[in-house]
């Protein structure tokens, strides 16, 4: 097909590169990056756009879906989408889809093994080995995660993964969400303050966005307790950064596991010196196969889009 019949489709941020090539063989795309002024130049070119691709990560704010006039599709990298002006789409008619599901089991697994490096100190304690520490003493003891007790804020579809890695490790699951689901069988804590007192383990698996910004403020966190961990694969803006630092700083929580931050990728150097907390780069996700089945699911949503009029899988 020429470029002129194919659909225009407008990229926002890099995808794989395999995503790219696939995309590229079968629409006509144009990377929005690779422009000096995006504004001036969304100001000439917008209206020939049917599609836009963007992440989690760049999203489409009202600004960038207002510059695209014939805008009729969205299709997103990653399960986030608070970064997407998803009421303002709709009241246009976009359809938008995303990537769901595909990624729960790496985003749980990580979710574990940063519940165990926090607790049982394995990253710290490897850079004592690496100092040539050990020479001069045994490591400290740490914290046992069997038998422990593991509260989720926000059991959705990642949340109820990380539950399910937690049966492996006799743990006893609580949760908390706006509203008790009927079909869980895990017990309901009404208020993120109970689950914060009960948890030796609280782990943030709800969405982002407004709603959830800062639910985990310093009294969250001394309801949590010097032998609390926090672990967080989430979203930076759920957590109160700035009591968090305070916290670990002070011996008020026994430590944290954190996969993203609140103005990602900017970390607090103040995280840095703090030997009871794990900091990942936002990885998650971020295994081949995972982010193989995600970029997969990028270009059906648009294939099944222009096919058949319809996402494949559509945000709720
Ligand atoms: C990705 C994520 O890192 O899916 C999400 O919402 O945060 C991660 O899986 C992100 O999509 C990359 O932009």
């Amino acid at each position: 097909m020429s470029n002129t019949t194919r659909p225009r489709i407008l990229q926002r941020g890099r995808l794989l590169p395999q995503l790219e090539s696939a995309l590229a063989a079968e629409f006509d795309v144009h990377l929005l990056d690779a422009e000096q002024d995006n504004t001036a130049w969304l100001a000439e070119h917008g209206h020939t756009f049917v599609a836009l691709t963007s992440s989690a990560r760049y999203g489409a704010d009202r600004a960038l879906i207002d510059a695209l006039p014939n805008l009729r599709v969205i299709s997103s990298f990653g399960v986030g989408y608070e970064t997407i002006d998803v009421a303002h789409a709709r009241e246009r008619g976009i359809q938008i889809g995303y990537t769901p599901d595909v990624l729960n089991d790496c985003v749980a697994d990580t979710a574990f093994g940063l519940l165990m490096d926090a607790a049982r100190r394995f990253s710290a304690s490897d850079r004592f080995v690496r100092r040539g520490e050990w020479l001069a003493g045994q490591y400290p003891l740490t914290t046992r995660i069997s038998g422990k007790k593991l509260g989720i804020l926000g059991l959705g579809r990642i949340g109820r993964v990380i539950a399910r890695r937690a049966s492996g490790f006799d743990m006893e699951v609580r949760y908390h969400n706006r509203r008790a689901l009927p079909d869980a069988p895990f017990a309901y804590e009404p208020t993120l303050h109970g689950l914060a007192r009960w948890a030796d383990f609280l782990v943030v698996a709800s969405a982002g966005g407004a709603e959830t910004r800062k639910l985990v403020d310093a009294g969250v966190l001394e309801a949590l307790g010097p032998k609390g961990f926090l672990i967080n694969i989430s979203r930076g803006s759920v957590v109160d950064e700035a009591a968090l630092l305070d916290a670990l700083r002070e011996g008020r929580i026994a430590g944290a596991g954190l996969d993203v931050f609140e103005r990602e990728p900017q970390v607090p150097e103040a995280f840095f010196a703090l030997d009871n907390a794990v900091l990942l780069p936002h990885v998650a996700s971020a295994t081949h196969e995972t982010r193989q089945a995600m970029a997969d699911l990028v270009f059906e949503n648009l294939r099944s889009f222009f096919a058949e009029g319809h996402v494949k899988v559509a945000v709720p």
